[in-house]
C-alpha cells in the first residue's frame, strides 16, 4: 500500500469524521475519494458516516452491504436520506467503501426519502429494489434499478416505480408501499414482498423489472410493521419482519412461500437507542449472519442517525432462530 494511498485514506476518514460530528454531511462532501478501505473492528461497523435499513447479498466470494444514508442535520428527529450507500468485503471486518452507486434523483418519478431497499443477482445482472417517496402519485412507491455489477453504475431499469400507493387499497396509509425484500426461490421463481403495517407480496417475471400476477397479502405475522425479510434454509422459508414500535425483529416459517405461514417468536429485541430495526440475513462461508441497525454512534436524536452493525445468528436443530445477542465487539473475520 503506497503512502500516498493511506494518506488520502487517512484525509478521507478524518474529513468524514469532521462532517459527521458538526453535522454537516451532504452527498457531496462524503463521496469518498476512491475505494476506501475501512477496518470495521466492533459495532457499529460503520462510523464515519450514518449508515441505516440494510440489505446484503453474497456474490462471488464476498458480501456486498447496501444501506440507506441517515443525513439529517444533528439533533433533527426526521429522515433525512437522499441515495443509498454500498460496502463490499472479504470478511466481514474488512470493508471497501465504493462510490453512491444509486440516488433519488436517479429516479426521473421520485421525489425524495431513500429508504429501505435490497439488490439481487440474476443472470449476471444487479438489481436494487427500492422505497421512494413518488412525485406524482401520492405516497410511498416502489423502484427497482439495475447495473452490471455489484457496485453499479446503476440505472432505473423501468423509468416509473413497480409499485405505487394506489396498487394497494387494504392499508389506508400512503407509506405501506415500503421496504422491498425479493428473493428467487431454487425453480427460479422470483418474489418481491414489501409493506408496512400489511405485508404483500407477488412474482417477478423473469426480467425481474414486471409483476407477474396479483398482489397478494400475506396473513399469520402478527404484530407485524414492516421490514420484510425473506430467506430459505434447508427447505423452510422464513420471513423476518419489524414488530411494533420501537421495533423488534420477528419472524415466521413456512414450508410454502404461499403460508401457510408460522410465527416463531422474536429474532432481535429492541435495538439500542433506535425506534426502527432492520434486518437483513445472510450465510457466508459457512456463518450465519444478522445485519441490523442501531442508534449507538450518537447519545441522542439515534432513531434519524442510524448505524448497521453485524452480529451472529445461529439456529436450533429444528431450523427454529436463537435469540440474536446484540454486541459491541461485532464478529470476527471469517476466511
Ligand atoms: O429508513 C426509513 C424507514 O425506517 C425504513 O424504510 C424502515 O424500514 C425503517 O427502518
Amino acid at each position: 500500500m503506497s503512502s500516498l494511498y493511506l494518506f488520502s485514506l487517512k484525509a478521507s476518514i478524518l474529513l468524514g469524521m469532521a462532517n459527521l460530528f458538526n453535522g454537516s454531511y451532504t452527498s457531496k462532501s462524503h463521496q469518498p475519494l476512491s475505494d476506501t478501505v475501512i477496518n470495521a473492528e466492533g459495532n457499529p461497523i460503520i462510523k464515519h458516516k450514518y449508515t441505516a435499513d440494510p440489505g446484503a447479498m453474497v456474490y462471488k466470494g464476498k458480501v456486498y452491504l447496501y444501506t440507506g444514508h441517515d443525513e439529517a442535520p444533528k439533533a433533527q428527529a426526521r429522515y433525512v436520506m437522499h441515495d443509498w450507500l454500498c460496502f463490499s468485503s472479504p470478511d466481514m471486518v474488512t470493508w471497501t467503501e465504493h462510490s453512491i452507486p444509486l440516488k433519488v434523483t436517479d429516479f426521473a418519478w421520485a421525489k425524495d426519502d431513500a429508504w429501505a431497499s435490497q439488490v439481487i443477482e440474476r443472470n449476471g445482472k444487479f438489481y436494487w429494489y427500492v422505497a421512494i417517496e413518488h412525485k406524482t402519485i401520492h405516497g410511498k412507491a416502489i423502484g427497482v434499478a439495475v447495473a452490471d455489477s455489484p457496485i453499479g453504475p446503476f440505472k432505473d431499469a423501468r423509468g416509473s416505480a413497480i409499485i405505487t400507493n394506489d396498487m394497494t387499497t387494504e392499508a389506508k396509509i400512503s407509506w405501506d408501499d415500503i421496504d422491498p425484500s425479493v428473493f428467487i426461490d431454487d425453480d427460479g421463481q422470483a418474489y418481491l414482498f414489501w409493506g408496512n403495517t400489511t405485508a404483500h407480496y407477488a412474482k417477478l417475471k423473469s426480467n425481474m423489472i414486471e409483476l407477474d400476477g396479483p398482489i397478494k397479502t400475506v396473513k399469520g405475522l402478527p404484530r407485524y410493521t414492516e421490514a420484510p425479510w425473506i430467506h430459505k434454509r434447508n427447505g423452510w422459508y422464513y420471513l423476518s419482519y419489524a414488530s411494533e414500535f420501537p421495533e423488534k425483529i420477528c419472524y415466521a416459517m413456512s414450508r410454502n412461500i404461499n403460508g401457510p405461514w408460522q410465527y416463531k417468536g422474536i429474532i432481535n429485541e429492541i435495538a439500542g437507542n433506535s425506534n426502527t430495526n432492520h434486518q437483513a440475513i445472510i450465510n457466508f462461508k459457512g456463518k450465519d449472519y444478522f445485519i441490523y441497525h442501531n442508534g449507538a454512534l450518537t447519545p441522542d436524536a439515534g432513531s434519524y442517525h442510524r448505524s448497521v452493525c453485524i452480529d451472529y445468528l445461529y439456529y436450533n436443530p429444528d431450523g427454529t432462530i436463537k435469540r440474536v445477542m446484540m454486541t459491541t465487539e461485532g464478529v470476527k473475520k471469517v476466511k
